[in-house]
């Protein structure tokens, strides 16, 4: 993918291309937008790290000064995680961000236009946008679903966020034609906790399978991605019941407070930290590290098998 003016490779990601390196996207958004500061940072460089250690190459993407870039250096990556000048980016504000040179971290429906746009098949992240609880009257959904929907990219990820609506957001990934598997178990994972309440079809055992079905669609010239869901292990999930309470209590603060649209995503997941005192916090860095190692054994398995 040639580079423009608003569209640039680091180095490694495009060398990795050339060498046909397996390589997985990681997203912005939960950097800037979803993960307290300072440990925001801390994470976003484990998170490249969790994906070289499993033998891939990692690139961040983000707009800087109107640039979506396809992999960072660290100095880049700072700045998405503590310049107040950086706002949450999805498709439709790409175009905008790129005329006035702004600064954006870059949601999973972003991430992935890019990612696709740049070759790379494969992208981790923590738990996928969807249907919000109350959608009936806000109309609230994610456009990371339309997006996946259009972009051939598997996305890895923990399930969709808790504090959604989860069987509206399994109803609107079937109309969709979103393809929905899940590691290990026909439980589809509910982001801090390892299970929904919500069952689904399809299971997957191993990254190889997921790189067999992403070579069958593509036979098959079925487009756009699919969502790989894997989640965390029960000992390591939140206590079900802390989950429930600062779910209810959060859903009730953002309500009281007006927040509203892209704003509620930040404030729920704020909420959730503070609340729990950092265990909610511990739950998520936890689940895109192992996201990460995943989505590397994919990209490996598609360039090996
Ligand atoms: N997963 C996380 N933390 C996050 C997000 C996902 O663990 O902050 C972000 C992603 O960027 C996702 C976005 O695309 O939240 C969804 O926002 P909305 O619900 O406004 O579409
Ligand atoms: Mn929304």
């Amino acid at each position: 993918m040639a580079n423009s003016l608003v569209l640039k490779l680091s180095d490694e990601v495009s060398n990795a291309l050339e060498s046909n390196l397996p390589i997985v996207a990681l997203e912005s958004t939960i950097i800037s937008h979803g993960l307290p500061r300072p440990r925001n940072l801390e994470m976003a460089i484990e998170f490249e790290q969790a994906v070289r250690a499993a033998g891939a190459i990692p690139a961040t993407i983000a707009m800087i000064d109107g640039v979506a870039r396809v992999g960072m250096s660290s100095a880049e990556i700072e700045r998405i995680a503590t310049d107040d000048s950086v706002v949450k980016v999805s498709n439709r504000d790409l175009g905008m961000l790129a005329a006035t040179k702004g600064n954006g971290a870059c949601t999973v429906a972003s991430t992935a236009h890019i990612a696709a746009l740049a070759g790379i098949e494969v992208f981790a992240t923590g738990g996928l946008g969807g249907v919000h609880r109350g959608a009936r009257d806000t109309w609230d959904e994610s456009a990371d679903l339309p997006a996946i929907a259009a972009t051939p990219v598997t996305v890895v990820c923990a399930g969709v966020k808790s504090i959604l609506d989860v069987p509206a957001t399994l109803e609107r990934l079937e109309t969709y034609s979103i393809p929905v598997v899940a590691v290990g178990t026909k439980d589809f994972p509910g982001f801090y906790l390892s299970k929904s309440g919500y069952k689904i079809d399809w299971q997957v055992n191993s990254p190889a399978e997921v790189a067999q079905i992403m070579r069958a669609r593509q036979e098959l010239k079925l487009s756009g991605g699919m969502i790989v869901a894997n989640p965390v292990a029960a000992e390591e999930q939140l206590d079900p019941d802390l989950h429930d309470k600062l779910l209810e209590e959060g859903l009730r603060a953002a309500n009281a407070k007006g927040i509203r649209g892209k704003d509620v995503t930040p404030f729920l997941l704020d909420f959730f930290h503070r609340e729990s005192n950092g265990e909610s916090l511990e739950v998520n860095v936890k689940v895109v590290l192992s996201n990460a190692r995943f989505a590397a054994g994919i990209a490996s398995s598609l360039k090996n098998g």
